[in-house]
């Protein structure tokens, strides 16, 4: 990409999407385009194709998902399958009809099998079934991956897909129904210190295992693929190291400054028992990220302190 490249980052104002902004705007790329869902639902073909017709955008990050936590993912399945295939397959379609110079699609993690060998390498995707609890979002993501994978073999685009491992950082959902760990755990330890409340209840038993990554190193990882990577094969993004449910309520307690105890809900669900990405192939290309976990939920804690918290 050239600083004066038309950039279009769809989702722009979401926790990935407004991360990409920030972080192309750091680095002095001065041409970039978004749009709020008002102004254009990318669930509506005819729509994304007037709007990719009239902008022309040379390079696109495909942010712009249907995405929660695991009882999200579990009570409104119809929603991500539907959601997140339309919104894909519209934006990749327009942007091979339009000729974009390169797309860089967002999967996850979820996409590698629920007993996977651990740490997950790209190549373990489709090699079993897949965790039940977010099955149709996986499945909708796997749909993304094939069809830029299509799109490069059939047309001669150049479509990546990366796979970034659970995500954190500010513009996060701190809806306590249907947000990821950190940004509940954050907010219940914090409402939990203000009103002095005995104890805090986390789901589950604690012991599943999950690696976490800020959102600004996911970005500044996009856009380093974005330039220095044009290979159809997906690629895992992560730090390379995970921790127990547990361990985590134990440093976003301490970070947060709340002294009550800690309660476990073992009629909610555990979801995968774990999620580690084997990342050789991004270290290879010589990316790693910047912020420890600590770090990064410091930084989280005092953005939502800010802008959150009552
Ligand atoms: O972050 P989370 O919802 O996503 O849950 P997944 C991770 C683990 O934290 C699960 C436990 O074992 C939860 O049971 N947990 C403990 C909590 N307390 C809480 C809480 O208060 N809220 C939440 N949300 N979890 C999602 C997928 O799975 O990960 C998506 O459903 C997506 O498809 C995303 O892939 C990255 O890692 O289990």
């Amino acid at each position: 990409m050239e600083l004066d490249s038309k950039i279009y980052v769809a989702g722009h104002r979401g926790l990935v999407g407004s991360a990409i902004l920030r972080k192309l705007k750091e680095k002095g790329y001065a041409n970039i385009i978004g749009r709020t869902r008002k102004e254009l639902d990318l669930e509506r073909q005819a729509q994304v194709k007037t709007f990719f017709q009239e902008q022309r955008p040379e390079y696109v990050f495909l942010a712009a998902a249907k995405v929660g936590g695991i009882l999200a993912n579990n009570t409104f399945p119809a929603e991500f399958i539907y959601s997140n295939i339309m919104v894909q397959t519209n934006v990749i379609h327009s942007a091979y009809r339009t000729g974009v110079e390169k797309l860089l699609f967002l999967g996850s993690s979820c996409i590698y099998p629920k007993h996977c060998p651990q740490p997950m390498k790209e190549e373990y995707l489709l090699t079993g079934p897949l965790e039940p609890t977010n099955e149709p979002y996986a499945v909708a993501k796997i749909a993304g991956i094939k069809t830029c994978q299509s799109y490069n073999r059939q047309y001669g685009t150049n479509y990546i897909s990366v796979m970034p491992t659970n995500l954190y950082g500010p513009n996060d959902n701190f809806d306590l129904e249907t947000s990821h760990v950190i940004p509940a755990l954050i907010r219940k330890f914090h409402e939990a210190k203000i009103r002095s409340s005995p104890c805090v209840t986390i789901w589950g038993t604690g012991t599943p295992r999950r690696e976490f990554l800020h959102v600004d190193d996911l970005a500044d990882a996009c856009i380093f693929l974005m330039n220095h990577y044009d290979e159809s094969d997906i690629i895992n993004i992560g730090c390379g190291e995970d921790v127990s449910i547990a361990e985590l309520a134990l440093l976003v307690k301490d970070i947060v400054g709340y002294t009550g105890d800690i309660v476990y809900d073992i009629e909610k669900p555990d979801g995968t028992p774990r999620k580690l990405l084997d990342v050789g192939r991004l270290r290879g290309l010589g990316w790693r990220p910047k912020l420890s976990l600590e770090e990064g939920i410091r930084k989280t804690y005092e953005w939502y302190c800010r802008n959150v918290a009552g």
